[in-house]
């Protein structure tokens, strides 16, 4: 392929680039709150959570992947719009985060040892080391937008990281959030 140079546009989406959209129908099994779950879908029709705008990129090794994420803002039960979350599929690949909008949270797990979790959002740089699964949480009432890259031969581990959870629960209170411990993580 040849160089290129794409547009930012202000609500964060990279043109040209493919659109990934995920709805709650598709990515109900990450909510604790499946009643919640099904009232949403039952009252208001499905609901897009977030918007993945994916450069247009060989998957191939020595290229650079690229893309926007824009989280919604939104509770399920009261549980924060979030992302799937996955591992690489090859485990010792690294990503970088650049917080562009918005306010929400890293999380980020190993296959066995502790979970972190780091505030992220406008202004702030994201780095996921290799063999840390990562998923995004949106805590605040705008969209959470952000820009990332990886190499784009690492590929998506969802499985994994479904079975394995986040180890925490990020609930929306009042004045902010609260995190609890997903039991047997
Ligand atoms: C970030 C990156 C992407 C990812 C996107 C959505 O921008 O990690 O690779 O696709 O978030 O997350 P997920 O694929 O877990 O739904
Ligand atoms: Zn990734």
């Amino acid at each position: 392929m040849e160089g290129l140079v794409a547009h930012l546009l202000p609500h964060g989406q990279i043109e040209p680039s493919l659109v990934l959209r995920r709805y709650l129908s598709e990515i109900r099994g990450i909510y604790r709150d499946q009643e919640a779950v099904n009232k949403i879908l039952r009252e208001e029709g499905d609901r897009l959570v977030y918007e993945v705008y994916l450069g247009e990129v060989p998957e191939a090794e020595g290229h650079v992947a690229y893309c926007t994420t824009v989280i919604y803002p939104g509770t399920v039960g009261d549980e924060f719009h979030m992302t799937k979350g996955h591992f690489h599929a090859r485990r010792d690949t690294a990503e970088v985060y650049l917080g562009l909008r918005g306010k929400g949270l890293l999380l980020l797990r190993r296959e066995q040892g502790p979970y972190q979790v780091l505030e992220f959002g406008a202004g702030l740089l994201g780095y996921v080391p290799p063999f840390w699964a990562h998923r995004t949480v949106n805590i605040g009432d705008e969209p959470l937008v952000f820009f990332a890259a990886w190499p784009a031969d690492a590929g998506h581990d969802y499985v994994t990281a479904e079975r394995l959870g986040f180890g925490v629960f990020v609930r929306r209170l009042l004045d902010g959030y609260r995190l609890e411990e997903a039991l047997g993580s």
